[in-house]
């Protein structure tokens, strides 16, 4: 009788968390060119002029505009990248980064 053996045959897998992305986001200010910006904004994030343009926009009309979204380490680092440039430059550009709901 006690010689049938059952097997599980389904691996319970534990629920794991997946790491919580962040924001990178632009902050408006009222000495970077907005052509700077631009370009800066092509560099470190790959993205189009157009796209970089709306970006821009975005922020000098709101105030912030979110640019890209990354693990956090990443979006630490391309935050530092773009903020560095405008320094380098003697502007006053920043980016900063917050996780995403
Ligand atoms: N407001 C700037 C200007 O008028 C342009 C600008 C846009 C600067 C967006 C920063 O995040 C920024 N020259």
């Amino acid at each position: 009788m006690s010689d049938i053996h059952t097997k599980p045959r389904i691996k319970i897998q534990p629920k794991t968390e997946r790491p919580r992305l962040h924001k990178v986001i632009l902050i408006n200010d009222d000495y970077t060119p907005r052509e700077f910006v631009v370009t800066v904004l092509k560099a470190v994030f790959h993205i189009s002029e157009d796209q970089a343009y709306r970006v821009m926009i975005t922020a000098h009309r709101r105030g912030v505009c979110v640019v890209a979204v990354y693990t956090k380490d990443l979006a630490d680092t391309k935050a530092k990248e773009g903020t560095d440039a405008g320094q380098r430059a003697g502007y006053p550009l920043m980016f900063t980064t917050e996780p995403e709901e």
